[in-house]
């Protein structure tokens, strides 16, 4: 069967074509349109018509269903909104409806550039939208607590910033905040393993002597137990033992694999031990990596760091707009490969 692809260049016309029809798709024809919207956009200024090679020897029709748009004499070619598809892809993974059409936008009107202008150009957007922090905040000393869910990888979180940060020549100690002999175990384990100095605390009293013993640390990191955000006496507990007084930095920990409204439901619910930097880990598990901005939009905290993995330390890199457009120019390409059968247009 005939098909019409329209795009800003002939290239990027016949790479939609043989995306959709196989590399051997006969072109039949390639002509100059009229930009839609004159003096806008040159996309879909180009048209070419082609089949695939196993059609090659059957009959050639034209359809003649009339779609929205489509002018008297002409082809029918339903435009597939591709805008309209990125858009609503980006709000599916909570990015608020203004930051996801300005990203819609950029990654569309990029398509045919190179990947490395496709990716400044979301970059620029996002490093608009978005606040980054860096992990340590510059005074000194510094003490960051990380809280979140269980699970979410806050003690090999902290294993991979004490590495880093100690071979930066920063002195660091690692504190876990945990009654627990067993669960706290894991930090003490990965300390020793490192040659980091460490501690246990049971409660508020045993952290503040811990912090007072540490004395000659540039930096502290405080592991926390995981806490059930839906348990409002554990959210409660957690904040006591940290002191909301305290000069601790709080770092809001959650792994990008879940639902994220629920994410943000969650993640809103440590709120109340006033974090003001948010640490993203996980995001090897999961496709929807562009989530993390919904996330860091939608609970309007910084932006510190990004976990790829479970390996110490090397899996943890520091946040920052270059690498959130990656994450987005990722996760659109897999998406929409995945949901807009076929890429860029469909032809009727
Ligand atoms: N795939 C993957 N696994 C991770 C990542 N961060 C931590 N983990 C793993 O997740 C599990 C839970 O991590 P842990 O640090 O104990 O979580 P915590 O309960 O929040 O302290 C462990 O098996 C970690 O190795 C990550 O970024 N990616
Ligand atoms: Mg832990």
């Amino acid at each position: 069967m005939l098909q019409t692809y329209r795009a800003a260049t002939v290239q990027e016309a016949i790479r939609l074509a043989k995306a959709e029809l196989g590399p051997d798709a006969l072109i039949l024809e390639v002509r100059r349109i009229s930009p839609l919207v004159p003096g806008q956009s040159r996309e879909g200024t180009v048209e070419i018509r082609a089949v695939a090679a196993h059609h090659q020897g059957q009959s050639i029709s034209r359809s003649d269903t009339p779609v929205a748009g489509s002018r008297a004499g002409e082809p029918t070619v339903r435009h597939l909104p591709l805008l309209a598809a990125t858009d609503r892809k980006l709000q599916s993974l909570g990015i608020g409806p203004a930051l996801a059409q300005r990203l819609a936008r950029a990654y569309d009107a990029t398509r045919s550039h190179p990947a490395e202008e496709r990716r400044a150009a979301l970059a620029a957007i996002i490093a608009r939208h978005i606040a980054f922090c860096e992990l340590p905040p510059g005074r000194r000393p510094a003490i960051i607590a990380l809280i979140g869910p269980s699970g979410v990888g806050k003690t090999t979180t902290i294993a991979k910033l004490a590495s880093q940060l100690r071979s930066r020549g920063v002195r660091v100690a690692m504190l876990g905040l945990d009654p627990n002999p067993v669960t706290s175990s894991l930090l003490t384990a990965w300390a020793a393993h490192l040659r980091i100095p460490s501690a246990v605390a049971g409660d508020r009293a045993e952290l503040a002597q811990a912090v007072a013993a540490a004395g000659r640390a540039d930096l502290l990191l405080i592991d926390t137990p995981g806490c059930n955000p839906y348990d409002q006496a554990q959210v409660k507990r957690l904040r006591d033992n940290l002191g909301s007084r305290d000069p601790i930095v709080c770092c809001l920990t959650l792994a990008v694999t879940g639902d994220t409204s629920e994410l943000v439901d969650i993640g809103r619910r440590f709120l109340r031990l006033n974090p003001t930097a948010l640490l993203l880990t996980k995001l090897d598990e999961t496709r929807r990596a562009a989530s993390s901005l919904g996330l860091a939009e939608q609970l309007r905290l910084p932006l510190a760091g990004l976990t790829t993995g479970p390996q110490v330390p090397d899996d943890l890199v520091p946040a920052s707009p270059a690498a959130l457009a990656e994450l987005v120019a990722w996760t659109l390409d897999r998406e929409l490969r995945l949901t807009t059968p076929p890429v860029g247009l469909v032809a009727s």
